[in-house]
């Protein structure tokens, strides 16, 4: 049923989860549906590219194993380009592992996931017990950073005098290290403006009343929510339509948690289902070049208006095909006005 509903009634939905409303919001007013795989090896180009494409897009991928340089400084200025820009991040880390081991890589270690990435995902072979776990550790994240919040306010020095900043506080969660340096942090749990109306906005950009739901809506600083493989884009992948159907079962089971899938086409078949589907394998083959279809390396490639309006897909996430463009916020313009044509084209708007 949600198929032809839009992004903003279904943000609207009473079940639709904090973060999933906030994204579904964001896609509403910046008109995109638009994720970014920023698949760089440095600091200094995932920076660069963030800025360059961030008014294009709601959400931004990261493979933050691949950056060499990857460290605090990558974390701190991601954060602040995601604030001023408004879109989220997925940190593409497709857990797989005993939920033990999944809780410490993902709080933990270098990459210390959950401080920094608002959404992560997982595959679901290890079995159904990685979705509590991590949904656990994400839990003892929010707790253990509100603790050292209010830690640094009562012992640190008198609050500097900058003001609060003006936009969605905690779309851009000041996340640990980040966040004990801002002056201001809103710890509020509770939502409750979902259903506010919000008018869609003739360009993208922030301003006026859907700031201001976007901004009540982000209220808790800290939110976190996971995507299930249920699907790849790849040539021969195993994941079976049973195995397909497994996910879907698993995330029914903890939909304040599991957002949606990263899948092919829209798993949503229940009346209760609001997954948001996010589809890699999408790319605008430059004129000419209609027929390749591939990488060489299994990666197989759709159009957006197949995976959105054939396929039911939300989210399309676009990697080469935007990185290897000369002019890189250009093209990702271009891919972003081609996905949110086939959504309104799907939803009749
Ligand atoms: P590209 O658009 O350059 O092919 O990049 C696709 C991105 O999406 C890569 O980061 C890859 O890891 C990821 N991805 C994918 O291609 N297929 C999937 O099924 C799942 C993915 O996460």
């Amino acid at each position: 049923a949600v198929w032809t509903m839009s992004f903003k009634d279904r943000a609207a939905l009473p079940n639709t989860p904090p973060l999933a409303a906030y994204l579904l919001y964001l896609m509403t007013i910046k008109q995109s549906n638009l994720c970014l795989s920023a698949d760089v090896t440095s600091t200094a180009e995932l920076l660069a590219l963030a800025t360059e494409v961030g008014d294009s897009i709601c959400l931004l991928k990261t493979h933050a194993d691949i950056i060499d340089d990857f460290g605090d400084r990558t974390v701190r200025a991601l954060r602040e380009i995601a604030r001023q820009k408004n879109f989220l991040v997925f940190e593409d880390r497709k857990f797989g592992d005993i939920g033990s081991t999944v809780q410490k890589q993902y709080t933990a270690g270098p990459l210390a996931i959950a401080k920094w990435a608002e959404i992560t995902n997982a595959h679901l072979f290890p079995g159904p017990a990685i979705v509590p776990a991590l949904k656990s550790a994400a839990a003892s994240a929010i707790a253990a950073y509100n603790t050292t919040v209010h830690t640094e306010i009562s012992v640190g020095p008198p609050a500097s005098p900058s003001p609060p900043s003006p936009s969605p506080p905690s779309s851009s969660p000041p996340a640990g290290p980040v966040g004990r340096k801002q002056s201001t942090v809103s710890i509020s749990t509770t939502i409750s403006t979902r259903t506010e109306p919000i008018s869609p906005q003739p360009t993208p950009g922030l301003a006026g009343e859907p700031a201001d739901v976007l901004a009540r809506l982000g209220a808790t600083p800290y939110l976190r929510a996971l995507l299930l493989l249920a699907e790849m884009s790849s040539e021969g992948h195993m994941l079976t339509p049973e195995y397909r159907e497994a996910c879907v079962k698993t995330a029914r089971e903890h939909r304040d948690f599991v957002i949606g899938f990263v899948a092919q086409r829209a798993l949503n078949a229940e009346p209760a289902d609001n997954f948001i589907t996010f589809t890699p394998g999408v790319s605008l083959p430059p004129p000419g070049q209609e027929g390749v279809r591939g990488d060489g390396l299994g990666q197989q490639y759709e159009t957006p208006r197949d995976a959105v309006l054939g396929r039911g897909c939300d989210v399309v996430i676009v990697g080469r095909g935007i990185l290897r463009a000369e002019d890189r916020a250009k093209e990702a313009e271009r891919y972003r006005r081609e996905a949110w044509r086939a959504y309104e084209e799907r939803v009749g708007a």
